[in-house]
């Protein structure tokens, strides 16, 4: 049995957390103190899909001014790199403010420049890199918006690598965005789409269209047939896994249930992520807890599992030195 001690010291890796639903529950509750904000954040204990998304009204209603977004991404840094995280992917939908007080690009730079103070620091053991997300749930305008952004910022900031499709599932499809993903593709610039988050015939055509794209990853893929699972896997599309995140959304009674068996085995990669950990209350080290728990992994199944992580990464530069951390921990730890 692996202990808890030695996950959280293993040097893991994270690609799968969007930066807003990771604020920290106690930073959100001074926010809506500080602004006046009578908010009802009993829907943090319901972790279904609806709760979910009322968090994230709540959430949007609270962190609203640049210092606060500035605030949140060094707490998220900070608990990531406490966790002994190693790489961390953050993602997060380009906000700008409706009275002209600051633009998306204006954004995004504030949270690049705390990844940059982080990432240039001396002796720095986390490696931090930015995905811009599209929201599905919102309009085409809000998109290519976004797309216009990582047109013009990926070349001279190096620290953002990807482009995600991710929102509320039920809202408009995958064709309405393929465009922008056929455009980073062209480019170059990495993609990676949430995928099968929710159940239904409608998820499962717009997933196999998902598939046929050949995104880079895909997230959760929550809800598949065997169909989706033989081609994904014919694909070689590599997995982040959500643990807690897909237990409620999946609705499952014992995280033994959860699909992380019908990749990992077969030598699929997939990679295990927080999703948002102030909306499910969660770190990288609960995450992977959890899995080695319900499966039973060894030491050598959960290194494997770190590797593979390391294969998936964004920044392809970074790989080599995610791996000798892995291979050096396990074989000075291994006893
Ligand atoms: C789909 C999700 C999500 O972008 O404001 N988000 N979208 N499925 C999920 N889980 C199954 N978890 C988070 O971070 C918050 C936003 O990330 C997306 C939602 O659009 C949410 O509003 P940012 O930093």
């Amino acid at each position: 049995m692996i202990d808890l001690e030695f996950i959280k010291q293993a040097p893991k890796i994270e690609l799968h957390a969007h930066l807003n639903g990771c604020v920290r529950k106690e930073t959100l509750q001074q926010f809506a103190l500080e602004k006046n904000l009578q908010l009802d954040f009993s829907c943090f204990d319901r972790k279904d899909n609806d709760g979910q998304f009322h968090v994230f009204g709540i959430i949007s209603q609270t962190i609203k001014t640049l210092p606060d977004f500035r605030r949140i991404t060094r707490e998220m840094l900070e608990d990531f790199k406490h966790q002994n995280v190693i790489y961390l992917e953050i993602r997060t939908t380009p906000k700008e403010c409706e009275n002209g007080c600051f633009t998306m690009e204006e954004y995004v730079n504030t949270i690049l420049e705390v990844i940059k103070d982080h990432n240039q620091q001396k002796d720095q053991t986390m490696q931090v890199r930015l995905l811009l997300s599209i929201d599905r749930g919102r309009s085409q305008e809000h998109a290519q918006k976004v797309m216009n952004l990582i047109l013009k910022m990926h070349k001279e900031q190096p620290y953002i690598v990807g482009l995600d499709l991710s929102g509320n599932p039920e809202k408009n499809s995958f064709q309405d965005f393929i465009k922008y993903f056929q455009q980073c593709k062209s480019l170059n610039i990495k993609t990676t789409l949430h995928a099968a988050v929710i159940d239904g015939q409608k998820v499962i055509d717009e997933t196999l269209e998902m598939i046929e794209f050949q995104p880079d990853r895909v997230g959760h893929f929550n809800f598949f047939n065997k169909q989706l699972h033989d081609r994904i896997i014919e694909k070689k599309i590599p997995i982040e896994l959500c643990p807690t995140s897909n237990f409620f959304t999946k609705g499952l009674k014992d995280m033994s249930e959860h699909h992380f068996k019908d990749f990992f085995y077969q030598g699929h990669l997939v990679s295990l992520s927080t999703d948002d950990t102030g909306v499910f209350d969660t770190d990288s080290t609960q995450e992977h807890q959890k899995i080695i728990r319900a499966f039973n992994l060894n030491k050598e199944q959960f290194k494997q599992l770190l590797i593979n992580s390391s294969k998936m990464v964004f920044d392809a530069q970074l790989k080599e030195y995610l791996q000798q951390n892995i291979n050096q921990y396990f074989e000075t730890q291994q006893g």
